[in-house]
């Protein structure tokens, strides 16, 4: 065909698979209920697929979890500590996203440098990799039912491995892409069974390799595809890359007998050069990357039609699509009504992506003349000089604080903390009542004053708590912010919200991103009143929360007319402000998070620099304008941080609190060996389990923890904020830290 698209939301325009997936669970529905929800869902997006004209409709796009379990449940690699619990098919697969009494979930992290989150699999020597093409047979005979032939899409066995991990039994040196031959078997049956079924295309998914890999690992994607395309009985097969430039892996590929490549001309440009040095390629479909799958911008459509008319010059077939699935971005602008007219007629959402697609396809055909008309041009109001100005004006000496050793003494005059003080990390649990007080503002149900009134009693509740455990630091417990992003995008100039903008973060969980459209400047404080009022209620200092400019950025849609860095810097300067309006108000220490800092690590290693140096610069930008007697505190999580360790030193924080207790405090070293030596808190217990610790568990990991770094820098907190968690294990873990922090405390000399 000449128009596809990678993949589609399965969330539902109303996030319809959340609201069922979330009531299965509470046993409010049954199985039989959840799945006729679920393919409905499936049913409207084929036919919304079709309608719009795509000449190709994908399959198996659909998940209750997440595409790279259901690959898991694909090639039967199901854990056995998860077949042992004896439970069916739907709730083994519910059992390994979310863990049970008895075992642990499998491990969830970022899917490459987006904010969706995969299911890790593990794999040992020994796993017993089997054909179970079930599902994929099942849904594409769905749409055949319904009169709609599709293209069942599947994670590509190379990257699968790649994103697996070695069971800890594992032999030392074992890695799970060791296991590639055995799995090539098992998709080689996979592919059979579909075309038994007489499935004409597959789409395989490899993004894996628009990140650095070794000659080993892109000579074995061509040994696999080579081996798949010379299969007898087979689809025709059609390999999509995405997230970056291919590099060496795009010629390794072309070098296969595969009927179609898809590459990425949004994320990897790059590509379209590699592809011309390449040569000319008969009888081969490119499938062309041009409508950006993971923001929320119309396409430059005459940009974009260019790009094409290149490639048809090099490729007998051309098929324009989007550059990765449209997953990333929210399902429908015609969901927005509120949003500014300005702005709307620059948007494109999921379902307005795939419209672009058929023009451009189209205009490949019929030419350009077929194409809608581009926007007006950016309205002036966007811009805004005053902080462009302040911009230009800054100089390095902006952007220094005093020596850390100075630092620390005037901070420690002032705060007067005892040896490892404890603390939290923000926010506390996010209680249902306190959802419903929410909703019921957004509705106008509850007025201002009454909702001031509300969240004012909770923060209350929460010093009161932290006082009676009798934590050393206390926090207000974000009781007013709805997400640490969004409630900020709410307040800043230059960034929208939106009304329904979900896009799937893991599982049942979503976010919705703001969009930051124009310049970024403060209108006001923030967050002032609350953390003043916070610390009016007790003498302990109580800690100033902001998120960081990396992650303002990353789990907002940004604007591309500038450098990214030049938008962090943006947002920067307003975090500046505040953090200055924080201190003016007496509040002593003021923590900026950045857990997102490890996850938009461009995935090649050549473009790593350039962003690390405008990540620490914004962050130092927004923390640098506070006297050196305010302490500076960061939070990361979410990540494995090893890689970048040199910036965490960097970003020049007076305390990191970092993710730490599920590697056993190992983090301590390698920050040590890097040569950071300011405060640090390692988080001493794991807050995505609801599993209260022992308080032995504290105390050993505070032992491990003493032994790595000197006892004056070491802060004592949980892994992570307490949001998600209810409030009796958040009491009864608290207890338990506080009194394994006096139990070292005291073997101190
Ligand atoms: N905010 C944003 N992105 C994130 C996180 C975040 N990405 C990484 C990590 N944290 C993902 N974790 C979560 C945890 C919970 C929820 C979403 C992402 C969540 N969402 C609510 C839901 O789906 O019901 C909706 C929340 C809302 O009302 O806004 O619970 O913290 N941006
Ligand atoms: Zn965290």
């Amino acid at each position: 065909g000449l128009s596809t698209v990678l993949g589609y939301p399965r969330i539902g325009p109303h996030r319809e698979l959340k609201h069922a997936v979330e009531s299965y669970w509470a046993g409010r529905i049954d199985a039989t209920t959840l799945q006729d929800t679920a393919a409905s869902l499936r049913a409207e997006v084929w036919r919304t697929l079709r309608d719009a004209g795509l000449d190709a409709v994908p399959s198996n796009t659909f998940s209750f979890y997440d595409q790279v379990l259901d690959t898991t449940v694909l090639v039967d690699a199901v854990p056995d500590r998860f077949r042992r619990l004896g439970l069916g098919d739907l709730d083994t697969y519910f059992a390994m996203a979310r863990g049970t009494e008895r075992e642990p979930a499998l491990e969830l992290t970022k899917w490459f440098d987006t904010n969706y989150h995969y299911l890790v699999p593990e794999i040992s020597p020994g796993t017993a990799f089997t054909a179970r093409p079930d599902k994929a047979v099942r849904e594409y005979g769905e749409a055949k039912a319904l009169g709609v032939t599709t293209r069942p899409v599947l994670v590509g066995p190379a990257t699968y491995l790649l994103l697996s991990k070695a069971t800890e039994d594992a032999p030392e040196g074992f890695r799970p892409f060791d296991r590639l031959d055995d799995l090539i078997a098992v998709y080689e049956d996979i592919l059979g069974a579909l075309a038994d079924d007489g499935v004409e295309w597959v789409q395989l998914d490899e993004p894996a390799y628009a990140a650095d890999r070794t000659s080993d690992e892109i000579a074995a994607l061509r040994a696999a595809y080579r081996r798949l395309g010379l299969l007898k009985h087979r689809p025709r097969l059609f390999v999509a890359t995405y997230f970056g430039d291919l590099g060496d892996a795009l010629p390794a590929l072309l070098g296969t007998p595969v009927e179609a490549v898809g590459i990425d001309l949004v994320a990897g440009p790059g590509n379209l050069n590699r592809l011309a040095a390449a040569g000319p390629l008969h009888g081969r479909t490119i499938v062309a990357g041009l409508v950006d799958g993971r923001n929320i911008w119309r396409t430059d459509l005459r940009a974009a039609a260019a790009a094409g008319a290149a490639l048809t010059g090099l490729a007998d077939h051309v098929t324009v699509s989007t550059s990765c699935s449209l997953l990333h971005v929210p399902v429908d602008l015609a969901a927005e009504p509120e949003l500014d007219e300005d702005l709307r007629v620059r948007l494109a959402f999921a379902r307005q992506k795939v419209d672009e697609v058929v023009a451009l396809g189209r205009a490949l055909r019929d030419g350009v003349g077929v194409l809608p008309p581009a926007p007006p041009a950016t309205p002036a109001a966007w811009r805004n000089d005053a902080v462009r100005a302040r911009l230009d004006a800054l100089r390095p000496e902006h952007v220094r604080r005093g020596p850390y050793a100075q630092r620390a003494a005037t901070q420690q005059a002032r705060l007067n903390l005892p040896p490892l003080p404890t603390t939290t990390i923000g926010s506390f649990p996010q209680t249902p009542e306190l959802r419903q007080a929410r909703a019921a503002h957004r509705a106008g149900r509850l007025d201002d004053t009454g909702y001031a009134e509300r969240m004012r009693a909770e923060v209350a509740h929460v010093i009161a708590v932290q006082e009676r455990l009798g934590l050393d630091v206390l926090v207000h417990g974000e009781p007013e912010r709805n997400d640490m992003v969004q409630y900020f995008g709410e307040q800043l100039d230059g960034f929208a919200a939106t009304a329904n903008g979900w896009v799937q973060s893991y599982g049942s969980r979503c976010v919705r991103p703001p969009i930051i459209y124009g310049d970024v400047t403060r209108t006001g404080p923030m967050t002032v009143a609350w953390s003043t009022y916070a610390q009016s209620l007790t003498n302990r200092p109580v800690k100033g929360m902001l998120t960081g400019p990396v992650t303002i950025l990353a789990w907002s849609f940004v604007r591309t007319d500038q450098p990214l860095a030049d938008t962090a810097n943006q947002v920067a300067l307003a975090l500046r402000d505040e953090a200055r309006d924080l201190e003016a108000a007496g509040i002593r220490i003021i923590q900026v998070d950045e857990p997102a800092l490890r996850e938009t690590l461009p995935l090649r290693r050549a473009e790593q620099r350039a962003y690390l140096d405008w990540a620490v610069g914004a962050f130092r930008l927004a923390t640098s304008g506070v006297a050196d007697s305010t302490q500076i505190h960061t939070h990361l999580c979410y990540s494995e941080f090893g890689e970048v360790l040199p910036a965490i030193d960097a970003l020049d924080a007076d305390v990191t609190s970092i993710e730490a207790s599920r590697s056993k405090m190992e983090i301590l070293d390698d920050l040590r060996t890097t040569g950071y030596e300011r405060g640090v808190g390692p988080g001493v217990y794991d807050i995505h389990s609801p599993r209260v610790p022992e308080q032995t568990e504290i105390t050993d990991a505070l032992r491990r923890a003493v032994a790595a770094v000197p006892a004056d820098r070491l802060w004592v907190n949980p892994d992570c904020g307490l949001k998600t968690r209810g409030y009796p294990e958040v009491e009864q873990a608290l207890t338990r830290l506080v009194s394994g922090a006096a139990e070292i405390r005291s073997t101190l000399t």
